[in-house]
């Protein structure tokens, strides 16, 4: 792809340089520890350059929201170890030339993946900047072949009430979905990502596979995807049926246009130490240059 979304971070960004420094040295050294040495270089040669500030592992893999596994930020990582994620398999379905149950590893093997950095905000206003591992959902849908008629994707996490410990609660309407607009799900920023910092995704981040959508709220991005499917119609979406007048379906980062509860106009990065206050959030998440075209005409406060 021509697209650089791994350098588009500017220097003001960056952590200030001891807690970075201290930071790149426990990356090396865990890098040294797992043999995983192609961590350290790539990353670091990019780091050197300032452009950008991943989280770090433990952050990105211990503070989660993963409701299936409790509604706490550390329920994921100690509980979701439970989920068997081999076999897995995705049912892509609905308007498509190829329906059919794809195994991951059928996926994998014709899908070419790439590490992408990209920003992440939850909706409750904190984020990240996390290493992904994956592929383009698009090439997953030319893989199936989308009829003319779809017009929407909709995707369904796994319903596992023996692995799950959560999905006793009644926090959602199990199983959780999600949904996107066709232009948006084929919009080349749009992935399905199976891994972060080159290893596997780990449970508690939605493994096998998982949405990553960056310039939308963070619970867009549907975890552990069971089923894929092109529709005609917008598809229901788990955090709108909860509450449709706080949570949308378009659900684009916005500053402008605050949740009931709280402001959207700032954020809080999660690390970084005693250096890190918060950020000004940025419209579409700092993505505005390749994603704004797709909601010219709309009305933003309208369709939150
Ligand atoms: N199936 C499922 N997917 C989910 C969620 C969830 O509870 N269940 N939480 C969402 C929310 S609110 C966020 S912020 C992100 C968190 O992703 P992370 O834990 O990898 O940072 O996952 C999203 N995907
Ligand atoms: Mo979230």
């Amino acid at each position: 792809m021509a697209y650089r979304w791994t350098n588009d971070l500017s220097r003001e960004d960056a952590t200030p340089e001891r807690a970075f420094l201290n930071r790149r040295q426990i990356m090396a050294a865990a890098a040294a520890a797992a043999g995983l040495g192609a961590i350290g270089g790539p990353r670091g040669a990019r780091a050197a350059t300032g452009e950008l500030d991943p989280n770090e592992w433990d952050e990105i893999t211990t503070y989660n929201n993963y409701y299936e596994f409790g509604t706490g930020k550390s329920d994921p990582a100690q509980y979701a170890d439970a989920l068997t994620t081999s076999p897995w398999s995705v049912t892509i379905d609905g308007l498509v030339d190829r329906p059919g149950e794809y195994s991951f590893d059928d996926i994998m093997s014709k899908m070419t993946t790439e590490e992408r950095i990209y920003r992440f905000r939850c909706v409750e206003a904190w984020s990240m900047v996390i290493p992904w591992n994956g592929f383009e959902l698009a090439d997953l849908l030319d893989m199936v072949g989308v009829k003319s008629s779809a017009k929407y994707v909709a995707f369904e996490t796994a319903l596992r009430p023996d692995e799950m410990r959560g999905v006793s609660f009644p926090v959602l309407d199990w199983p959780y979905v999600e949904g996107l607009r066709l232009d948006e799900a084929m919009h080349p920023l749009t992935i399905i990502a199976t891994g972060i910092y080159g290893r596997d995704i780990p449970n508690q981040n939605g493994a096998p596979l998982r949405l990553v959508v960056p310039w939308k709220y963070g619970f867009k991005s549907i975890k552990s995807i069971v089923r894929i499917s092109l529709v005609e119609d917008q598809p229901p979406t788990s955090w709108n049926k909860a509450n449709a007048r706080e949570y949308g379906f378009y659900s684009n980062v916005n500053p402008e246009v605050d949740h009931p509860r709280w402001s959207q106009a700032t954020e809080r990065p999660i690390g970084g130490g005693i250096f890190a206050g918060r950020k000004e959030t940025l419209m579409f998440n700092g993505y505005g240059d390749d994603v704004a075209a797709l909601y010219e005409g709309m009305d933003l406060n309208k369709y939150y």
